[in-house]
């Protein structure tokens, strides 16, 4: 008889590949925000798992890419925003500090982005575990053949295993693949635990996924999310939040004609926060100018991306 086992698993992958709806759906609830666009993610967060005697504490980590954009150059090896940086940086973190990772990689041909977070896993010598997510879009499954073989050329993995994080297909298999690599000790967290963030993160989130999802494809990765207020009853929660975006012409676009769209980010949060909290809420939005934040390490800090 063996005895508890408790240990650190890192989802990670290049952006987009499904690795917050990974963690959600491994947790049965909804933690993480999740959009069609990639970089959605912004910091590590921790979901905890306590299935009998395994405890699997997951972190949903940022998609690893290559910090690149304006400013970048030869010259600086570690170029592109403080932003971006920042983000690979929590998901290099992750992945160093984890007892196993789970590498994600799409079910289609092998990128050269997903060459850079395995590289990152080689670096890091983790014990790595590789899911093929999204095979729900093969149309035969057959296909898996050449993209397992090759997976088995690119590295050691633990063990390879084809899932639909979206349908929870494979996750059984996924999950006892890591349970057996996860050291033996006992549990980190209570068994009713489920992370360490505190309400006010999640409601930021929860807000910015809503921008995520009603803006195109360049504003959203210029906003972030501050709780100024976070108060309200037994009955009804008040929420006030502030927007941020660089730029003028931002502020315009989040707010939309006569308000619009403002009202509408307003409206679909209201209703994922009432879920949260189980309670009726009042959510409040202003939109700011903080000129170059994503850019700023300093202003970074004060938005809590330390
Ligand atoms: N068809 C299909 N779509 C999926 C699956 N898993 C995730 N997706 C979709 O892929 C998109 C990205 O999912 P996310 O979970 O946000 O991806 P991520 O890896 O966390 O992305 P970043 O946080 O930006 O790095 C979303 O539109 C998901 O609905 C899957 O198993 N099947
Ligand atoms: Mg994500």
């Amino acid at each position: 008889m063996s005895g508890p086992r408790c240990g650190f698993v890192a989802l990670a992958g290049r952006p987009n590949v499904g690795k917050s709806t990974l963690m959600n759906h491994l947790l049965g609830r909804k933690l993480s925000i999740t959009s069609r666009k990639p970089q959605t993610t912004r910091h590590n967060l921790l979901g905890v798992d306590t299935r009998g005697d395994t405890q699997f504490v997951y972190l949903d980590t940022p998609g690893i890419h290559r910090p690149s954009g304006e400013g970048s150059g030869a010259s600086r090896p570690r170029a592109g925003r403080a932003i971006n940086r920042y983000m690979v940086g929590q998901a290099v973190r992750a992945v160093f500090d984890a007892d196993v990772v789970v590498l994600l990689v799409e079910a289609r041909p092998w990128t050269d982005a997903d060459g850079e977070a395995l590289e990152q896993v080689a670096r890091a010598r983790t014990p790595c575990v590789c899911a093929i997510n999204k095979v729900d879009r093969l149309r035969d499954r057959l296909a898996l053949l050449p993209i397992i073989d090759d997976l088995r050329k690119r590295h050691g993995f633990e063990a390879i295993v084809p899932i639909s994080a979206l349908r929870s297909e494979g996750l059984d298999t996924l999950a006892d693949e890591v349970a057996g690599r996860l050291p033996e000790g006992p549990h980190l967290f209570g068994s009713e635990d489920v992370t360490d963030r505190p309400t006010e993160f999640f409601l930021a989130e929860i807000i910015r996924e809503k921008i995520m999802r009603r803006l195109g494809d360049e504003v959203p990765h210029r906003v972030a999310v501050g709780i100024e207020r976070f108060a309200g009853t037994a009955e009804l929660a008040e929420v006030d939040a502030v927007i941020y975006v660089e730029r003028g012409t931002q502020k315009g676009i989040v707010i939309g004609k006569g308000g619009a769209r403002l009202k509408s980010i307003g409206q679909d949060a209201r209703l994922d926060i009432e879920r949260l909290l189980g309670r009726r809420a009042m959510v409040r939005l202003w939109v700011k100018v903080k000129a170059g934040w994503t850019n700023d390490e300093a202003v970074l800090k004060t938005l809590g991306y330390r």
